[in-house]
């Protein structure tokens, strides 16, 4: 079952220099294919309709403003079943609880500051893929 998932290695990927890490990492899986890739720093806007959901959470303001703080790089990725795959990869939402081997566990500690978004199912893939690459 082939699927387009969206991607975004957040600033502090970008900051850490772990962009080339973890694209190795989705490289590497067979069969997956990066079919867009662009720097670039997301604007209010764009974050304001990625993260609608958790608005009025506590957390909502200081995330819009760490995924301002910098250019982040997103993605769309193609391959075999790779919206779950790309979850596992990435590991849980707080990386001190995501298992050594995903990519939060491996380089993260901060619940924010957890390097990678990656869509949870296809109806917000294909609403995050309208979102960051409309043309495609
Ligand atoms: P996900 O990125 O694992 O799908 P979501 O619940 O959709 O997790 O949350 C979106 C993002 O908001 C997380 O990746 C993380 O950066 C941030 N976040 C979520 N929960 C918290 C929290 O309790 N404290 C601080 N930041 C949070």
């Amino acid at each position: 079952m082939s699927q387009r998932t969206l991607v975004i290695l957040k600033p502090d990927a970008v900051r850490r220099g772990l962009v080339g890490e973890i694209i190795g990492r989705i490289e590497r899986k067979a069969g997956w294919t990066i079919l867009a890739m662009e720097l670039r720093t997301l604007d209010e806007e764009t974050l304001e309709a990625h993260y609608g959901e958790h608005k009025g959470k506590v957390f909502y303001e200081p995330l819009m403003g760490f995924m301002a703080s910098g250019p982040s790089v997103v993605l769309v990725v193609e391959g075999e079943r790779v919206i779950e795959g790309l979850r596992q990869l990435a590991g849980p939402t707080d990386p001190i609880a995501a298992a050594p081997g995903s990519i939060r566990g491996d380089f993260g500690t901060i619940v924010r500051e957890n390097l990678i978004h990656a869509s949870d199912g296809e109806e917000s893939a294909e609403r995050e893929l309208k979102l960051f690459f409309p043309g495609l």
